[in-house]
């Protein structure tokens, strides 16, 4: 009886679904395309630039938010759905946007000044209109006063600067007449197919005409039609790869054939990083994203990533919330890109230009905890963050919170032990490291009250070196 009972137990168990029962692995034929993480030369370039700058500029720069005296408080960029703007009245702001303060090289230097390696800037959001000439639609540039081809001019620019160009496609486009959140009969697939010609064409377009392009960022993805098209989005990403080896994707492209976004069915990454981290970030004690390769995107206001006239609708995040948050990306293997929203005249508000500042001059004495840094293999502790240096001797700790009894705790792996410490500012000065137990330390800088995060430079001894603190990905 007892037997029978405990029989009865362990099938059942198996029967309840998600409990001990092996999750059946699905055949997935469109998923990933290569091996991650990714080894090459691009990748690793993407991955030790740490830091770059979303950019989102469209015609919603013009109105800002606000449409006949009233402002409408969610995201700019979305001013013609929440104002119930019809196409033909949206597509008309083309015919204001003349830029006369459009000064690439000017935007360029801001990046370059505050750190950034690399940028993601908007060729086409939401509304459809395309920031470059495109043969294959008149709603572009092209028509504008501007005219001209203002995305040649900000890769030049960039590129010029040393940055590296990323970019964003919204595949969502409520322009096109071909889009459609679902397919639901046949004559919404015959119209998804010219949507679908009409991406294709143009992200072949953008490759070919913008060859200094590092990779592509996609958005508006999340809907039922472009799921149900699992093999479009594999072959796509197959053959922007073919044209322009070294392309680098974002994971928010893709679908699988069963309509499992970002990872496929099998819990296997698609694209080359995930890309789901948006306005938020994963747990800083997290390990499992250490794993991958990964992109948090950030907005400065709480969710306004196109210009709005009005900042005082919501929390505008300070220089170091988003230094700390930086950090905590680069701690954990990811990278940060924060997002600004250039104003329909060309010009660059004074709040971000004044933001681009303060977290470039934290970044000139500390970069070197940033760039080409990583997931340090260490207990986070509650002063802050590690990063791991590219130097795998060393360890970087970026300070946030100072404790009150002014000791730093660090806990080693066995086999490890700190040779010193010291100040990224001031090398040559040792701090007073006290030996808690063995591996277990605390570091002990003179009591002094940094008004700004600050590093600390650990330099450690281990008894296997190549095995020591090696970032996850490297
Ligand atoms: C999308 C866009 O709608 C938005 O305008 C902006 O371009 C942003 C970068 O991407 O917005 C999203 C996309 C995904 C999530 C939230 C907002 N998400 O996964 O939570």
């Amino acid at each position: 009886m007892r037997n029978l009972f405990f029989c009865l137990l362990i099938l059942s168990l198996f029967t309840i679904p998600g409990f001990a029962q092996p999750k059946e692995k699905k055949d997935v034929k469109y998923g990933q395309l290569n091996e991650l993480p990714r080894q090459d030369e691009a990748m690793k370039k993407w991955r030790s630039n740490r830091f770059g700058q979303f950019i989102h500029w469209g015609l919603y720069a013009i109105p800002g938010g606000v449409w006949k005296g009233k402002t409408y408080n969610y995201a700019a960029e979305f001013l013609k759905s929440s104002a119930k703007i019809p196409t033909s009245t949206w597509d008309s702001l083309r015919f204001q946007f003349d830029l006369p303060k459009y000064n690439p090289v000017e935007w360029a230097a801001i990046a370059k000044n505050m750190g950034v390696k690399y940028v993601t800037i908007t060729t086409k959001h939401h509304e459809g209109f395309c920031m470059w000439p495109s043969q294959y639609t008149d709603f572009d540039i092209e028509n504008t006063p501007y005219g001209k081809d203002l995305l040649r001019e900000f890769v030049d620019a960039y590129t010029a600067a040393g940055i590296d160009v990323n970019f964003y496609y919204s595949v969502l486009d409520w322009h096109h007449t071909g889009w459609r959140y679902d397919i639901k009969n046949e004559e919404d697939r015959v119209a998804f197919e010219s949507l679908k010609e009409y991406t294709k064409n143009q992200l072949v377009e953008l490759v070919t005409r913008y060859p200094e392009v590092k990779g592509l960022w996609f958005d508006g993805t999340w809907d039922a039609s472009w799921k149900k098209n699992g093999q479009f989005s594999y072959e796509l990403e197959k053959l922007l790869k073919e044209k322009r080896p070294g392309l680098i994707v974002n994971s928010r492209m893709r679908a699988d054939e069963y309509g499992s976004r970002h990872f496929d069915s099998n819990g296997v990454l698609m694209g080359d990083y995930e890309s789901g981290y948006e306005r938020r970030l994963p747990d800083a004690w997290d390990t499992k994203v250490t794993t991958r390769d990964w992109e948090c995107c950030m907005t400065i206001p709480e969710n306004q990533w196109g210009y709005h006239k009005d900042w005082s609708i919501s929390h505008v995040k300070t220089p170091e919330e988003l230094i700390e948050m930086m950090v905590q990306c680069t701690s954990q293997n990811g990278n940060f890109l924060l997002n600004f929203g250039p104003m329909g005249n060309g010009d660059i508000r004074m709040e971000e230009r004044n933001i681009a500042k303060a977290i470039g001059q934290w970044m000139k004495p500390n970069s070197e905890a940033i760039y080409n840094c990583g997931y340090a293999g260490l207990k986070k502790q509650d002063w802050g963050y590690f990063t791991q240096s590219p130097d795998p001797s060393k360890v970087n700790m970026v300070v946030f919170s100072q404790p009150i009894s002014g000791k730093y705790r660090v806990t080693l792996p066995k086999g490890k032990t700190i040779k010193k410490a010291y100040l990224l500012s001031s090398p040559d000065k040792n701090l007073k490291i006290e030996e808690i137990s063995p591996n277990d330390y605390f570091i002990c800088p003179e009591k002094s009250i940094n008004k700004q995060a600050y590093v600390i430079v650990l330099e450690i001894s281990s008894e296997d070196s190549k095995k020591t603190f090696q970032k996850a990905l490297t």
